[in-house]
C-alpha cells in the first residue's frame, strides 16, 4: 500500500515546497545549504557558533568556497538564514546533519558532535520528516545509533513515519573543480523508502544522485574513497624509505612509473599524512572491524607508516646538517608551509606540527612561514609566521619545504638558502642532484 505520508513528503520536496535545515554550517554544511537555497529551498541553517550564525545573517561567508555575495543574495531572497535555535526544526521537513567526526584523545572515534545534533533532533522529528546524515562515520552508525535514538524518543516509525538516510559528504576544500553541486552524491536509505525520499530531495539540488541499497553500504563508499587513498600515500611513503634503504630517486621512480598510462594512480610521499578526513576516516573503519574481532591490517600498517615520515623527514634534517658539520641542536631552521596541504589554510594534523615539535625536541631553533597561516596555537606553542620571508631564508642554516605552496618562489629560495631539505619535490629538478638540496 502507498504511504501517503511518503507520497505528501516527495511532492513537496520536487515542489520545493519543504522547508530545508543543515544541521552545522562548517565547510560542508554551509556550500551544501547555498546549494539547496540555490535550487529554490528555504533553508536555515542550525549552529551552536554564534559567530557562524551572524555572519551568515549579515549576508557574509567565512567558508573560503561560497562566495560571500551568493550569501548575501539568498539571505536578501529570504532563502537563507541561519539561527542557534534547535525548536526552528518543528517547522522543518528535510534536515541534514554535517558534524564533524574527528577521533578522540584515544584515537577512537569521536560522536558526541552526531549524537548531540541528534539529541538536539529528536524533540522536533515529526511525521513526512526526512534526516540525512553526512558526517563520516562507520559503517551501522545510521541505524545503530541514530535510527533508535530519534525512534525511541518520538514513537515514530523510520521508513512509514520520517526517513532516515545516510549520503557522505564529498567537499574537497578549495578545490573549483568539484564542488557540492556537481560532485556524484552517494546516498543509501534505512530502508527503500528512506532512500527514495532522501534521493529525490537531493536529486532537487545536485546535479547528480548516486543510489544505493543501504545506509551501510553509503557509509561504506566512503571510508573505502578514503581509505583507498590514505594506504596509497602509506605505500608511496614506504616507497621513499625504500629507496633511501636503496640510494634511489624515489621522485624518478615515481614519474617514470605515472608514465603508464592504465593501471596506476600516482601519489607522492611527504613528511606525514594530514586533514581531517584521510588521517581520521580510516580509523573510523578499523575500529568498528576491531568491535567485531577482525584486524584492518592494512589500515593499522599504513597509518603506522604515515605517522612516522614525520621522523623520516627529521633525519633528513640531520642528514643534511650533518654534511655541513653541523647538528640539530643549535642550528636555526626554518620550516616553509605549516598547512596539512598546498594553497589552503587548514593545519588539521598538519604534519608540519610533527616536524617541528621533533625539531624543537632535538634542540632546533624553529621558525615557519605560511602565507595562509599568520599563527599558530598548538599544544603550549605560540609561533606566528616569519614576516620577512627571503630574509629567514638567508639566515636559517637549513630550510624545510614541508608543504609545497604554489606562491612560493623556488628558485629565489634555493637561490638565498644555505641548505634545503626538500620533502614534496617542490623544486623539482633545480633540486636534483645539487648539493645544497637534500630531498625525501
Ligand atoms: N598527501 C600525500 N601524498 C599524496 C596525496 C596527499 O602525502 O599523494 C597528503 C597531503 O599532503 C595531506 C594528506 O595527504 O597532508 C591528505 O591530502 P588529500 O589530498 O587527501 O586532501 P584532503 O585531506 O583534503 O582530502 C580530501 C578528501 N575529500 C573528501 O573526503 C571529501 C579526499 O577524499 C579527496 O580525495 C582529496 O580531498 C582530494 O582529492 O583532494
Amino acid at each position: 500500500m502507498e504511504n501517503a505520508i511518503k507520497s505528501e513528503l516527495i511532492a513537496r520536496l520536487k515542489a520545493k515546497e519543504a522547508k530545508v535545515a543543515v544541521i552545522g554550517i562548517g565547510y560542508v554544511g554551509l556550500p551544501l545549504a547555498v546549494t539547496f537555497a540555490n535550487a529554490g529551498f528555504q533553508v536555515t541553517g542550525i549552529d551552536p557558533v554564534e559567530d557562524k550564525v551572524a555572519a551568515v545573517n549579515r549576508g557574509e561567508s567565512y567558508i573560503q568556497d561560497v562566495p560571500g555575495e551568493q550569501v548575501s543574495r539568498l539571505v536578501k531572497a529570504g532563502k537563507l538564514k541561519a539561527t542557534s535555535d534547535y525548536a526552528i526544526l518543528t517547522g522543518m521537513d528535510a534536515v541534514s546533519i554535517c558534524v564533524p567526526t574527528p577521533l578522540s584523545k584515544f584515537r577512537d572515534p569521536d560522536l558526541s558532535f552526531i549524537n548531540s545534533a541528534i539529541d538536539a533532533l529528536k524533540p522536533y522529528l515529526h511525521r513526512r520528516m526526512v534526516v540525512v546524515l553526512e558526517s563520516s562515520t562507520y559503517p551501522g552508525t545510521t541505524r545503530e545509533l541514530v535510527l533508535p535514538t530519534l525512534e525511541e524518543f518520538s514513537g515514530l516509525k523510520a521508513g512509514v513515519d520520517f526517513f532516515l538516510a545516510f549520503s557522505p559528504e564529498r567537499v574537497d576544500p578549495g578545490r573549483k573543480d568539484w564542488t557540492t553541486l556537481n560532485t556524484p552524491k552517494v546516498i543509501g536509505g534505512i530502508t527503500p523508502a528512506c532512500g527514495e525520499v532522501a534521493q529525490t530531495w537531493y536529486a532537487q539540488a545536485l546535479q547528480k544522485v548516486v543510489p544505493v541499497s543501504s545506509a551501510e553500504v553509503a557509509e561504506m563508499a566512503k571510508l573505502h574513497e578514503n581509505t583507498f587513498r590514505m594506504i596509497n600515500i602509506g605505500l608511496v611513503n614506504e616507497l621513499a624509505v625504500m629507496c633511501d634503504y636503496l640510494g634511489i630517486d624515489v621522485w624518478e621512480v615515481i614519474d617514470a612509473a605515472a608514465t603508464k598510462p592504465f593501471g596506476f594512480m600516482k601519489f607522492t610521499p611527504g613528511p606525514g599524512l594530514g586533514g581531517h578526513c584521510i588521517p581520521i576516516d580510516p580509523l573510523y573503519l578499523s575500529w568498528k572491524l576491531r568491535s567485531l574481532n577482525y584486524n584492518a591490517r592494512f589500515i593499522e600498517l599504513a597509518s603506522e607508516i604515515n605517522a612516522n615520515m614525520s621522523r623520516f623527514a627529521v633525519e633528513k634534517v640531520q642528514e643534511a646538517l650533518n654534511g655541513l658539520r653541523k647538528s640539530i641542536n643549535g642550528s636555526r631552521i626554518l620550516v616553509l608551509g605549516a598547512a596539512y596541504k598546498p594553497d589552503i589554510d587548514d593545519l588539521r594534523e598538519s604534519p608540519a606540527l610533527d616536524v617541528m615539535h621533533l625539531l624543537e625536541q632535538k634542540g632546533g631553533l624553529v621558525s615557519y612561514h605560511d602565507p595562509y597561516i599568520p599563527h599558530i596555537h598548538h599544544e603550549g606553542w605560540d609561533k606566528s609566521s616569519v614576516p620577512d620571508l627571503m630574509q629567514a631564508v638567508a639566515q636559517s642554516d637549513v630550510v624545510v619545504i614541508v608543504t609545497n605552496h604554489k606562491v612560493y618562489d623556488y628558485p629565489a629560495i634555493l637561490e638565498a638558502a644555505n641548505l634545503v631539505v626538500d620533502t614534496r619535490n617542490a623544486l623539482g629538478n633545480a633540486g636534483k642532484d645539487n648539493p645544497k638540496v637534500v630531498r625525501l
